[in-house]
């Protein structure tokens, strides 16, 4: 096995083309038996073997710099970097991080994971590089559905002004998780099929080869004549509007081609293109006859079946009379809540940011084409193009992961909040997600969302909540955010789900520790209050519901409680727990308990339980939780202490 003698990207420069195709094989074999094994990116990753070879083979990393844009498509990359052995544990705690990482290898520059920065990187790079005297070429490889992200426009525009030599590889293959959407992407497509170009360019090569003596030499410089005719099929050339230089298409696997066009292009002193077009998922056929997704990523042991290409029969595709199949999780709930509401509100549009799948609106996009909009990796866009929907007379649900809802959070505030539009933020992904790592936890959106003036913060605490919570969302005046977990939550208090703004009191304890319980928190609050039963500990358990605005019926219980706890999966600092016991102390200060009745008490203390200020590292959630004590045992641990600890004196709400 060639593969076997890769250690490093030196051991590459001395393969004959002949090798070079048989390691290409032994790649794609090698990831389709790891990735199925581990889970991962697996469709993103059989498209870049030739392209990667080919830049390892051109460029001396890490001299060179080679940037992934995203970093997904980066395990080809890892494995000619020295990694081949760590891939059992890929995604796995302590083990290869699924994306670049600096401190697995001197040849990852960045640790990234978010989309389209890698321009961005590159032109720092370049730029220091340049202002020191040094000669060390950049390169930035960047996918055709990265490039939809408005940093890449941010980051091409001043590359072209400012004119700093950096090479971008646009790695095309049509498809971000779906098929990408952007018109340069159909203007691209429609240059890499053009008959009169792709004729033109294969007799112009053929011409040159056939040459005697000149031939091989003259062929290197066939990027000049293509580019000519390339002037005439194109009627603009966008990049070199910007003033980057565009050279390509050419077909990125075929690795001499790709090492020639390399060679070229990096004779160019600026900024410059390279237009590559790849086959995503290459190489495995349940991957490429994934029409949708290309098995862009798996879980494990999941590749065999391809996802459905027509919505999954677990969501409602009749009448909502047909729906008996109960929702398995908050992302299949979401999808029937929204398509009984757009039955019922033709005003009601869908709005994702190149994640139909992931976020449960292929269904919806299947019914309501006209009302389902992919905006691209383009966060930002998407939350302010929701402010203009609103105010348009629509009624925008916006379905981003809650990680990337950190990208848009200007626009949340500002675009959407300053102007009270009523746009439904629907965040999946919240809370810890394990495997993905330090980029990936949505453990941020209960503290963004919170410092927003008027957003009204659902935190459903399972699945058959979310019906409930998109149903109020919905005839709110305001903006709202309705964060769940991936991961199913088990239905607490028999079922019942509440309804309107307030909370749910599911457990009535004896006065001593009151554990409000945020979310996917709620059950482990009431598994916990189970254990403290047994020892005595007698708690009160709330489902917040509602984190802003606080139910002011559940601040009042709780400030008759000689402790509180707050529980939620996500940044303790400036998150659900700090908001709800400065309202609890407000509402008791200030004397409202929202019943009627004054207070003016001393609040009770407050233990605030969530995710500590750090990066976090990859692991599997529920072990990540148990670490921050976010589990019943480290919820348990947490009530006893406040119980044992000495108790402000209280005065009676009746004095
Ligand atoms: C800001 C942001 N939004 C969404 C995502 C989720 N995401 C990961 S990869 C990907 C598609 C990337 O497509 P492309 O750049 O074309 O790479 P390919 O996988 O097709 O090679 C998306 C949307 C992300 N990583 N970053």
């Amino acid at each position: 096995m060639i593969i076997e003698h890769i250690d490093s990207p030196a051991d590459l420069r001395t393969l004959s083309a002949e090798d070079l195709a048989v390691l290409a094989a032994e790649i794609r074999e090698f990831i389709v038996n790891s990735v199925t094994a581990t889970g991962g990116h697996l469709g993103s990753n059989l498209g870049a073997v030739e392209l990667t070879l080919a830049l390892h083979r051109t460029f001396d990393s890490p001299r060179d710099v080679i940037l992934w844009d995203t970093g997904h498509q980066a395990y080809v990359h890892k494995l000619v970097t020295g990694r081949r052995d760590d891939f059992p544990r890929l995604r796995q705690a302590g083990g290869l991080s699924g994306y670049p990482n600096r401190t697995e290898s001197e040849h990852d520059w960045v640790e990234n994971s978010h989309a389209s920065t890698a321009l961005s990187y590159a032109h720092g790079l370049a730029k220091a590089f340049e202002l020191q005297g040094v000669e060390r070429r950049v390169v930035a490889v960047v996918g055709d559905g990265a490039l939809t992200g408005g940093m890449a426009y941010e980051a091409l525009n001043n590359l072209g002004h400012s004119g700093t030599p950096v090479l971008i590889v646009l790695n095309d293959n049509g498809r971000s998780y779906a098929p990408t959407v952007s018109r340069l992407s159909v203007s691209l497509t429609h240059l890499r099929l053009n008959p009169t170009y792709v004729q033109a360019r294969q007799r112009i090569r053929h011409l040159i080869r056939e040459l005697p003596g000149v031939g091989e030499l003259a062929y290197s410089g066939v990027h000049g004549l293509t580019s000519a005719v390339r002037e005439v099929v194109t009627p603009h050339t966008f990049f070199e509007a910007l003033g980057v230089r565009y050279a390509g298409p050419i077909d990125g696997h075929d690795i001499a081609e790709v090492e020639q066009a390399l060679a070229n292009a990096t004779e160019w002193d600026g900024p410059i293109l390279l237009h590559v077009v790849t086959q995503k998922g290459r190489g495995y056929a349940p991957a490429e006859e994934d029409d949708v997704q290309r098995l862009h990523d798996v879980k494990v042991k999941s590749v065999a079946a391809a996802p459905p290409k027509e919505p999954p029969d677990t969501v409602p595709t009749g009448t909502p009379e047909t729906v008996t199949i109960p929702p398995t999780t908050f992302t299949d709930a979401f999808t029937r809540s929204l398509l009984e509401h757009a039955e019922a509100d033709p005003s009601l549009v869908a709005i994702t940011a190149a994640m139909p799948g992931p976020t449960g609106l292929l269904p919806f996009e299947a019914r309501y084409p006209e009302r389902f909009i992919d905006v691209g990796i383009a966060e930002q866009h998407a939350v302010t193009a929701a402010a203009g929907m609103s105010m348009g007379g629509l009624h925008p649900v916006v379905a981003v992961y809650s990680t990337f809802f950190s990208r848009a959070f200007d626009q949340a505030n500002l675009d959407v909040g300053l102007h009270g539009c009523p746009v439904v933020f629907v965040l999946d992904r919240a809370g810890i997600t394990g495997d993905d790592g330090p980029s990936h936890h949505g453990v941020l959106d209960l503290v963004l969302a919170l410092s927003i003036p008027g957003m009204t913060v659902f935190a459903p605490s399972s699945a058959p909540e979310v019906g409930a919570m998109l149903d109020e969302a919905l005839e709110l005046e305001g903006p709202s955010v309705i964060r769940f977990p991936k991961t199913p939550a088990p239905v607490v208090a028999g079922g019942e789900v509440g309804s309107g703004l307030r909370a749910r009191r599911l457990r009535e304890g004896d006065g001593s520790v009151c554990i409000l319980a945020v979310g996917k928190l709620v059950a482990t609050a009431v598994e916990a209050a189970g254990k403290l039963e047994a020892e005595g500990i007698d708690a009160t358990v709330w489902d917040v519901r509602v984190v802003s605005p606080p139910d002011p019926e559940m601040l009042a219980d709780a400030a008759r409680h000689g402790q509180v706890l707050t529980a939620e999966d996500g940044m303790r600092q400036g998150g659900a727990g700090m908001f709800l016991a400065d309202a609890m102390r407000r509402a008791v200060v200030d004397g409202d308990a929202g019943d009627g009745t004054l207070l003016h008490r001393q609040p009770p203390p407050v233990t605030v339980l969530g995710v500590d200020r750090v990066f976090i590292p990859q692991d599997k959630p529920d072990r990540i939780l148990a670490r921050f004590g976010l589990d019943a045992d480290g919820l348990v641990r947490s009530a006893r202490g406040a119980v044992g600890a000495p108790v402000l004196p209280v005065a009676d709400a009746s004095d």
